[in-house]
């Protein structure tokens, strides 16, 4: 589906990475557009500046104008919030970026959701596409906005990662091959309940027809059970079991048994560094490479030289037999369940940040089973200690170079110092990147 856009009034409502590339798409096609933000230009300069001269924008108010004939949302802006209602019971259409992109986007779609892995196997199954000598664009709530990517060229594929945020004002999107790689509360503080927050990443397939793939985690309680009754062909992916359709491992070797045959991928050790503690997000890619026809070769070249992605079970060093990992992106407790189960060895937990209304509790046994030794930060320390409740020790830190520092002074030969926070990072830090990177910086000065 295409619109009209020319002279129509429109609202784009945040000023982020988003809000510049909606805007601008949006007034290159004639239309009349005013982004609206709640912080003061001030602190929205870099955004100003990329704005073509033609938009129009409104600080410290996110309300959008009385003559939106259409509002486009950013991510970060929930479709229930109150400035929106007016515009709502006027019956003006609400929609998200992904969905205007969706309605002008001619290329196939590759969509990745889950609430952990989502960057990690977007990233892979681009690579792996890229390498066949396809031409691909990748992007989404990996960074580049879907909608930025319309206006770079023809492409044969495009792969998106999509988080729950985005899906919510969402509901045009159709993917070739669909895939979610877990699910695991999140983001509790947007959405009402884990029953909408599933229901968003289910959205994901709602188009897909019987032409199409619908990849899912069968190790996943959640996942599994998803899309019994849709067109679209499911396909499975398992670390614990063999399928009778679908990829998996047997013994330290993937296999793949999609499209009535069987095949051996690649022996597990030799992935990749960047790869070795990320095979849940590498069979779901291996599929979805299996199902575009990309050939075998393509695919293990890349399994075998893919770095990684930074921030998520990053290594940054080994001192004194101690593995510094930055999991920096590690900011709910599902995704620091799926790294601390990573490691058979001893682990030095850096974990805390800013809440996001988690429950912690899940944490508390496998702390008991994988963490020698555990390091408080952030606002969250008090919520940590109230959960933990004396049944597990713990030291405290202002600072994450002091935490580090109690990280080393703990660690023992062959163990995992692991910043895993379950938190946002927003207490004491810009972004998750921001933390990690400091982190970075502390190992990479620590003396042995
Ligand atoms: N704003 C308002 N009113 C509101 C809420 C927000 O005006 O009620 C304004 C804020 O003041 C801010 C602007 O909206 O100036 C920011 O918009 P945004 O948060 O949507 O940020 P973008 O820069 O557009 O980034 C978004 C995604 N951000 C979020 O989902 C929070 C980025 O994902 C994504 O990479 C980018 O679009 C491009 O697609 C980041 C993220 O944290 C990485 N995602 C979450 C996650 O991974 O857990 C879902």
């Amino acid at each position: 589906m295409n619109m009209e856009l020319k002279n129509k009034n429109l609202s784009v409502i945040g000023l982020g990475k988003t809000g510049v590339a909606v805007a601008n798409f949006l007034s290159q096609r004639g239309a009349s557009v005013t982004v609206m933000d709640s912080k003061p230009r001030e602190q929205l300069l870099k955004f100003v500046k990329q704005l073509s001269a033609d938009v129009n924008t409104v600080f410290q108010n996110s309300e959008p104008a009385s003559d939106a004939e259409l509002i486009v949302l950013s991510p970060g802006v929930d479709i229930h919030s109150p400035f929106l209602q007016n515009a709502s019971r006027a019956g003006v259409e609400i929609i998200s970026e992904i969905e205007l992109a969706s309605r002008f986007n001619t290329a196939p779609i590759v969509a990745i959701t889950g609430t952990n892995g989502k960057s990690t196997c977007t990233s892979l199954i681009t690579e792996i596409i890229r390498q066949s000598g396809k031409t691909v664009h990748s992007g989404g709530n990996l960074g580049t906005p879907f909608i930025s990517l319309l206006d770079q060229g023809i492409v044969d594929y495009r792969v998106l990662e999509v988080s729950s945020f985005q899906m919510e004002a969402t509901s045009g999107l159709h993917p070739i091959v669909s895939v979610i790689l877990n699910i695991s509360p999140d983001h509790m503080d947007r959405h009402k309940d884990l029953r909408s927050y599933v229901s968003l990443k289910e959205k994901i397939f709602a188009h897909q027809t019987q032409d199409d793939f619908l990849i899912l985690n069968q190790d996943d309680p959640i996942t599994r059970d998803m899309g019994e009754h849709i067109q679209a062909e499911r396909i499975f992916f398992s670390t614990q079991v063999e399928l009778d359709k679908g990829i998996f491992l047997r013994g330290d070797k993937i296999i793949a048994r999609i499209q009535n045959s069987e095949r051996e991928i690649i022996s597990l050790e030799t992935l990749s560094k960047g790869l070795k503690w990320q095979i849940e997000n590498i069979l779901p890619a291996v599929a979805t490479a299996l199902l575009l026809g990309v050939p075998q070769e393509s695919v293990l070249r890349v399994l075998k030289n893919f770095e990684g992605l930074e921030h998520r079970l990053e290594w940054v060093r080994t001192l004194n037999g101690i593995d510094f990992v930055n999991d920096s992106k590690g900011t709910n407790v599902g995704s620091v369940c799926k790294s601390l189960n990573t490691f058979d060895r001893p682990i030095v937990l850096i974990a805390g940040g800013k809440d996001k209304e988690t429950d912690f509790s899940p944490l508390k046994n496998l702390f008991k089973q994988k963490v020698r030794h555990l390091i408080l930060i952030g606002e969250t320390r008090s919520k940590f200690k109230a959960v933990l409740n004396g049944s597990f020790g713990y030291e405290e830190s202002d600072s994450l170079e002091e935490a580090v520092y109690l990280a080393k002074a703990k660690a023992q030969y062959g163990d995992v110092v692991l910043l895993s926070p379950a938190c946002a990072s927003f207490d004491m830090f810009k972004d998750f990147e921001d933390r990690g990177n400091c982190f970075k910086t502390i190992v990479n000065n620590l003396e042995g």
